[in-house]
């Protein structure tokens, strides 16, 4: 032990190593190199936030809330402020084209509601802003894979527009055509107009006649299959709005409502219940909007946002939302869900006209249903 001892102390010098203050010192160089790396890091590239932008998008798409939809545009401007890393997560989503179009139909929404909440008057009596939209019925497995259409979407639609109503599913866009456009419409019209009729059920008495007083106002039917009148543009233009195939609508009825005119609350589709067997049957109802009304002429929705307490009185035009007319714009409404299922809370009508003349041209669209068990 001792000569070992004694060896090792005549033997060379081992080479240097470095006391344990200059570790120290290396150690908490390299600490603070790092450190400044990840603050750099940070600071140029941004927190990673991507998987919750993947996630607000996916869960927007995959349920179409509105909610998500601005939380995801929200993340969407975020995402161009704090670098590529997360523009490139959301390109890939969602395409630059898109992402573009998110954002202003964001600001226009944002525009729109803002208006509404300082009294312009797009809705009478009704704050749009409270409307909620939660996510549509899931899409599997579908009843009837035929009738599968989708719900317009506020992120991807041309138009901008506003949803009025969840349930029924009401949606306004307040600029659809031209004022030159609704003109046309209503030039092309008015020498055909006669009294409005209503459809008779099974169970209508033989000889019963088509004239109703539910129904006072007076209306022509216009062409819409050679798309190049405006009737034709303007339909297939509305077809584009809601993405149903060219073609898929009913010609376009054009309706003049003179002072006291109105149409008491009804539905649009054809519940074979009491119409007989369809071959098809009436899916959305897009109704243009030809002229402004001095007062009255709304379109009501007495089960708008839920309601279930159905009216007694099909006459009465105070309850629900009321869609003032505006010229240019169009309602959309939806008479089933997007799996064929007809929806009793899509009752409508339109208010009597108390001053002014009230034009406006209901088009209807239709599924096929011929082959399938009748919706319920
Ligand atoms: O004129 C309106 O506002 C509604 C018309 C309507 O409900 C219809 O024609 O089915």
């Amino acid at each position: 032990m001792h000569g070992l001892l004694s060896s090792s102390r005549s033997a060379p010098p081992p080479p240097r190593r470095p006391s344990a203050t200059s570790q120290a010192l290396v150690r908490n160089l390299v600490f603070f190199a790092v450190g400044c790396g990840v603050v750099l890091y940070f600071l140029v590239v941004g927190l990673p936030k991507h998987s919750n932008d993947a996630n607000n998008d996916l869960y927007s798409r995959a349920h179409g809330a509105e909610e998500a939809r601005f939380h995801h545009e929200d993340s969407a401007s975020r995402g161009r402020q704090t670098g590529d890393t997360q523009q490139s997560v959301l390109e890939r989503l969602l395409g630059e084209e898109r992402r573009k179009n998110d954002v202003v139909l964001t600001r226009l929404r944002k525009a729109m509601l803002g208006a509404v909440k300082n009294g312009v008057d797009f809705f009478a009596d009704y704050d749009v802003g409270t409307v909620k939209i939660g996510p549509p019925p899931p899409l599997e497995p579908p009843r009837f894979k035929e009738y599968l259409f989708h719900y317009m979407d506020t992120r991807t639609s041309k138009y901008p527009f506003v949803w009025l109503s969840e349930k029924p599913r009401v949606a306004f866009v307040p600029e659809f055509i031209t004022d030159e456009e609704a003109d046309d419409i209503v030039r092309a019209a008015e020498a055909k107009m006669q009294r409005s009729q209503v459809a008779l059920g099974l169970d209508a008495n033989k000889g019963a006649s088509n004239v109703d007083d539910v129904r006072t106002s007076s209306g022509a039917w216009l062409d819409v299959s050679d798309g190049n009148g405006t009737a034709g543009r303007i339909a297939a233009r509305a077809l584009d709005l809601i993405g149903f195939p060219a073609h898929s609508s009913e010609m376009l009825q054009v309706l003049r409502y003179k002072h006291g005119q109105k149409y008491d609350a009804h539905l649009d589709y054809f519940d074979p219940r009491r119409y007989g067997h369809q071959t098809s049957n009436r899916a959305v109802t897009i109704y243009f909007y030809l002229s402004d009304v001095e007062e009255g002429g709304e379109t009501s929705f007495p089960m708008a946002n839920g309601r279930t307490d159905s009216p007694t009185n099909f006459a009465d035009c105070s309850r629900g939302l009321r869609v003032r007319p505006k010229k240019r714009a169009v309602a959309v409404f939806y008479d089933m869900d997007p799996l064929g299922r007809f929806d009793p809370s899509s009752l409508h009508g339109g208010c009597p006209v108390t001053q002014g003349v009230k034009w406006g041209a209901p088009l209807w669209v239709r599924v096929p249903v011929e082959g399938y068990p009748a919706p319920t």
